[in-house]
């Protein structure tokens, strides 16, 4: 069979693609189609050329291995441009490029770097097929690792074609890998244009352009001009023994539980008692109020690129399974029968492992056999409770957001917003420790509004200003809530268990949404009576852990609004009134 000749008939993308190959100079060009034809075929030319790696078919059917270059391992925040043509637009929390100088040097970058490669045109749906929230893009690469990883993540082929008919209403992304060199690195986004440029990389955020270029950096751009939310959260359906369902949606930044959350399975007795979670997404939310007034939410991927490291049949069993079969593992460790292995996976740690530089590993090695930010790209439709409405178009009405960061001291294991405005203030001003997910600053406790830092491609106090405006346009809008799972005790040992245990915070908070269950006011939001907080069968954890957690020191508080107000200041341009109000609120209720 001819593959990849397949060309389609919109003029729009004919155009893109030949004024790009004009530039680029490929040797040949491959029109993605998206059939199981072709994925084999790719397969074994990702093979043949040395990327990927086919893995124990045995133990791992259709799953394939692939390593990137040290240099590029995660996203890089510092090398992420927003160009507009006023640099207002981006605020002070986004890397600004003139976009006639970003072009010219990128295009200057891009000249014949495709000479003596494939150019691979990659046409993908972000959003289910007919839903009015779907967007489509087009991505040009010359990776093929980027083609495999996109035909995971996304809807990708001719159903995108479909889709698009003959509009140009799509956004253009070309990626080059060039020679891997973070002094030619650059993820330049021009959102007026709906355009995308990534060079000089080939790993994950970077590189797969759906996922945090289009569907949150010019998502949120296009959201805010269109009416719409673009967010870096899971989707979660909670069903109730009686059948009822919830919809929840989740915002924690990179690293920190959205895949975990989004696949929790409820402890024993709430699934005797018939509780069920079924996952919707996992990392992006895409939101807009509906016909009844309710904010409807689709998951635009349709894969899984999961943290590695930490997952295990204990912690996520439904992403193990997830990723047991036609997944692409990306800088974990190999084991000498070809099965994946990474710190935190089941079972005793292997003799003899090669970690994911390709250098021989012994338990007595100093270094980590996988990398920290190690992934897995899974199709959605291998998860065991993934929900039928991640493939809904008309998308699922929310009952509540759930912001949370990692936070070791200060912030309680959960409390509810007041409201929807002090919800957006607690958004607004959460702090997280960074995680491995970028370049940088590990552990360090920094603001992450929404879990957005990274990623809203305008200004974030404007961008708050949208989360109040959206308020005012949703007549039932859900309730907010904050959540913690990460705060620790004196000897620095994480107090609350997390992981399936959460389900017994996510249960009062859909109990919170169905009016089932009270609440206690404290000066940083409502909380669970004590007493009717079920903490009931969980090891090693007491009333007194239990209060622990949900403890407000006033001292930590009064630090926390300092902090809080770096951020504020530095966006004292844009920011709402309405957050700095809350503040001061909260600030007279902790005096
Ligand atoms: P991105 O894909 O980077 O956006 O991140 P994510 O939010 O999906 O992160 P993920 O769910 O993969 O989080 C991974 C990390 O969070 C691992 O280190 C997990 O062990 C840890 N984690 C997840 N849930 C919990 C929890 O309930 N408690 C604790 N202590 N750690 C958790
Ligand atoms: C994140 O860092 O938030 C991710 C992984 O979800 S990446 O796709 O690399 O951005
Ligand atoms: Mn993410």
């Amino acid at each position: 069979m001819n593959f990849g000749t397949t060309q389609p008939t919109n003029q729009a993308v004919l155009d893109f693609v030949r004024t790009t190959a004009e530039v680029t100079k490929p040797d040949q060009i491959f029109w993605i189609d998206g059939s199981e034809a072709e994925k084999a075929y790719l397969y074994d030319l990702a093979v043949k050329e040395g990327v990927l790696m086919k893995l124990n078919q045995e133990k791992l059917p259709g799953c394939y291995y692939g390593r990137s270059n040290p240099n590029d391992v995660a996203r890089v925040e510092n090398l992420t441009f927003i160009c507009t043509p006023r640099k207002e637009e981006v605020g002070p929390t986004n890397n600004w490029a003139a976009p006639a100088e970003m072009y010219a040097k990128l295009n200057g970058l891009l000249a014949g770097c495709m000479k003596g490669r494939t150019l691979y045109v990659i046409p993908y749906l972000m959003g289910p097929a007919g839903s009015p929230l779907t967007k489509v893009g087009i991505e040009i690469t010359d990776s093929i690792m980027v083609v495999l990883n996109m035909r995971i993540m996304t809807r990708a082929g001719a159903v995108a074609y479909k889709h698009l008919g003959e509009s140009n209403d799509f956004n253009r992304g070309t990626h080059s890998m060039l020679d891997i060199n973070p002094e030619r690195r650059y993820i330049a986004h021009f959102p007026h244009d709906n355009v995308v440029i990534s060079l000089g990389s080939n790993y994950g955020g970077n590189v797969l352009l759906g996922k945090k270029c289009l569907a949150l950096r010019i998502g949120s751009f296009l959201g805010r001009n269109e009416g719409w939310m673009a967010e870096h959260m899971l989707l979660l359906c909670v069903e109730s023994p009686e059948g009822k369902k919830n919809y929840v949606a989740a915002a924690f930044p990179s690293a920190c539980g959205k895949t975990n959350f989004a696949m929790l399975i409820p402890p024993a007795k709430y699934a005797e008692k018939g509780w069920k979670i079924t996952t919707i997404g996992d990392d992006i939310a895409w939101m807009r109020p509906g016909p009844d007034g309710r904010l409807y939410a689709i998951n635009p991927e349709a894969g899984y690129f999961g943290v590695a490291p930490g997952t295990n049949m204990k912690s996520n069993p439904n992403a193990m399974i997830s990723a047991s079969k036609d997944t692409i593992f990306t800088n974990v460790a190999l084991t000498e029968d070809l099965d994946v292995w990474w710190e935190g996976k089941d079972g005793p740690v292997p003799a003899k492992l090669t970690d994911w530089k390709g250098n021989p590993w012994t338990p007595d090695s100093k270094e980590k056999a996988a990398h920290p930010n190690s992934r897995f790209t899974a199709p959605m439709g291998n998860n065991p409770v993934l929900a039928p409405e991640a493939n809904d178009p008309h998308g699922v009405p929310i009952s509540a957001i759930i912001f949370g960061g990692r936070r070791a001291t200060t912030m309680p294991l959960i409390m509810e917003a007041f409201n929807w405005s002090h919800g957006v203030y607690i958004g607004a001003s959460m702090g997280s420790e960074m995680t491995a997910a970028a370049v940088g600053g590990l552990g360090q406790v920094r603001r992450d509004p929404m879990a957005m830092l990274p990623f809203a491609g305008y200004d974030m106090g404007e961008y708050f200003g949208h989360w109040l405006e959206m308020g005012k346009e949703i007549a039932n809008p859900p309730m907010i809530f904050n959540v913690n799972w990460f705060r620790k005790d004196k000897d620095g040992n994480f107090m609350w268990p997390g992981f399936g245990e959460n389900m017994r915070v996510l249960k009062w908070i859909v109990d919170r949404c169905n009016g089932a269950a009270k609440a206690v006011e404290t000066a940083v939001g409502r909380m669970p009576v004590a007493e009717e907080f079920d903490i009931e069968g969980l090891k090693d954890f007491t009333a007194e852990t239990f209060a622990e957690c949900q403890k407000i020191d006033k001292e930590e508080w009064k630090n926390e609004l300092l902090l809080q107000n770096e951020m504020f200041l530095k966006l004292y341009k844009t920011l709402p009134k309405e957050l700095v109000f809350e503040r001061e609120l909260l600030a007279s209720r902790l005096s």
